[in-house]
């Protein structure tokens, strides 16, 4: 007889499922106990971390990821990391350990109470089961609910005497069953799309997160080259769905409302595709659309297509609806637009300017590297000065909750052993989940963190200035040792302060073959107040 657990680790052997990612507590040691040797349990140390990492490897991976966390405390301490998954369509299958089912009522220490409504409203399915039989069916449902498009993360909360129970012989045929997404454009759509996009005069693109998760950079690019377009990143994107040199590659753009119209201002058709319309942040009231533009979108998530304010917006999977596009609109006959010209070097400064800063890491990293960022203040530069040429080359807190970079490098180099992962994060940025180094460490996870040392939350001086608030409280973060930090928690550490040394320190890193961290300090919001005065 089979117990409830035998047939989940089946179940999720079964859906390509080998990692569990956690921090374990009392009620989750029965789901951990005779853990199957073919799974690879990845502690970490703080349930932030643990949602990040698990999140960074279900992104690159493009497979789900389970996760275990301790009851109502593990997913409170998870909530800003879900917030972030839940915005990058992460499939993640979040399970948190529930007391045993005959004390939940009178609630013993670590119940979860009222546990399907905690995580909500950043899951896209969350039950705790009614019955023991039917914890196998809720993983299998929780499977296909986070890997179907849009994808997204799920929550369950299972009580801990479950796992011995005899599993119901009906669960048999939950093992083998597949869901499938395989929504392309119908005949109409295409045609409809087609038209318009043929019709247009000055057409252009813009790309969102979902087509390189999609995995369908190269048919975006080959949509550009025919239309001979411009194509924008949407704001706030955090992934890069276009390769940063290509001629027809414009930037990414802002996330003002104003400012994307001045942007845009000329065309006559914009076509967003897997992005939200838009992601904004500040805000910039104005015209959605500049004068005589109209706007189309595709996107996989119905949530994003309802809530557009402006367009009409397709629900279609961004690959074949890609693939559709790319070979069906005509090509145009205009001249390919003029490519970028490029960015300039500063002149040399100590601390480093964050330019010189980018302009060595793309002259030192591999061409296939990785970039997991959380260096607030420098995400134009970043998008400027780095070249990044293929699929999964970017990723960037979806949500905007700080503390996703590092466990998220760490999830990425996981799911991503053939390449380089650089986590470029600031000083503020770097203290959200920190625990992420001892993860690497332990695991032999070769990321290489560069905390970026300006001594201030840089961006939140930006936005001020934004505001036209002055004299604002809490913005400062002097007087901490990453160094020391990082060694304590078994990462070796360097310090860099030019592009020679951090030439060098990158290259012992990587002959290294661990994980290390670099400090490097940059100039930033106080050395130009300074400098003013
Ligand atoms: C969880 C969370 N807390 C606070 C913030 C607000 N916030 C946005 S940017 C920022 C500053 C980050 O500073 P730093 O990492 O030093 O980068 P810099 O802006 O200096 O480049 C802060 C605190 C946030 N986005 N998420
Ligand atoms: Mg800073």
């Amino acid at each position: 007889m089979k117990t409830v657990h035998n047939i989940t680790y089946e179940l999720l052997r079964n859906n390509g499922i080998s990692k569990v990612f956690g921090n374990p507590g009392s009620n989750e040691l029965p789901f951990l106990k005779d853990f199957p040797n073919d799974f690879d349990y990845i502690l970490a140390l703080q349930e932030a971390v643990v949602v990040g990492i698990a999140d960074g490897y279900a992104l690159a991976s493009g497979t789900p990821a389970v996760v275990n966390l301790h009851s109502a405390a593990g997913t409170g301490n998870a909530m800003g990391a879900l917030a972030n998954a839940w915005n990058s369509h992460s499939p993640l299958i979040i399970t948190a350990g529930q007391q045993n089912r005959s004390m939940m009522s009178v609630e013993a220490l670590l119940t979860n109470i009222d546990a399907a409504t905690l995580p909500k409203p950043l899951v896209k399915w969350s039950h705790e089961p009614a019955t023991p039989q039917e914890v196998p069916y809720a993983f299998s449902r929780a499977i296909h609910t986070a890997t179907s498009e849009a994808k997204g993360p799920v929550y369950l909360s299972i009580p801990y005497d479950d796992w011995e129970k005899p599993a119901d012989a009906a669960s048999e045929s939950l093992l083998l069953r597949k869901v499938e997404s395989a929504r392309a454009l119908d005949k109409t759509s295409l045609q409809n799309l087609v038209t318009q996009i043929n019709n247009a005069h000055n057409p252009v693109l813009v790309l969102g997160a979902d087509v390189d998760a999609a995995e369908a950079n190269d048919l975006a690019v080959l949509l550009a080259e025919k239309l001979k377009c411009p194509v924008w990143v949407a704001p706030s994107s955090p992934r890069c769905p276009f390769p940063t040199r290509h001629v027809c590659f414009r930037g990414i753009l802002p996330a003002g409302i104003a400012s994307i119209s001045r942007l845009l201002t000329g065309h006559d058709l914009i076509v967003v595709i897997g992005a939200p319309v838009f992601r904004y942040h500040q805000y910039e009231p104005g015209a959605y659309l500049p004068e005589g533009a109209q706007l189309i979108s595709i996107t996989c998530d119905i949530n994003e297509a309802a809530r557009a304010p402006m367009g009409n917006t397709w629900i279609a999977d961004i690959k074949p609806a890609l693939r559709q596009l790319s070979r069906c609109v005509t090509e145009r006959k205009n001249a390919m637009p003029v490519i970028l010209p490029a960015t300039e070097p500063v002149a040399e400064s100590a601390p480093l300017k964050p330019e010189t800063f980018f302009d060595a890491l793309n002259a030192i990293a591999p061409e296939n590297a990785i970039y997991v960022n959380e260096s607030t203040s420098t995400t134009n530069i970043l998008w400027q000065r780095l070249n990044m040429r293929y699929q999964g080359s970017y990723y960037f807190a979806a949500a905007g909750g700080l503390g996703f970079a590092m466990p998220a490098g760490v999830g990425i180099q996981l799911a991503k052993p053939d390449r380089q992962v650089f986590v470029v994060i600031g000083d503020g940025s770097s203290n959200y989940s920190i625990q992420a180094l001892w993860t690497a460490a332990q695991y032999d996870i070769p990321v290489i963190f560069i905390v970026l040392k300006n001594g201030t939350y840089g961006a939140l001086r930006w936005f001020a200035d934004v505001l036209g608030v002055n004299n604002v409280a809490g913005l400062d973060v002097p007087g901490i040792n990453f160094s020391l930090i990082a060694e304590g928690y078994g990462v070796q550490a360097f310090q860099a302060n030019s592009p020679e040394q951090l030439q060098h320190t990158i290259n012992q890193a990587r002959s290294s073959g661990k994980p290390a961290l670099i400090e490097v300090e940059t100039w930033g919001p106080l050395q130009e107040a300074n400098n003013e005065q």
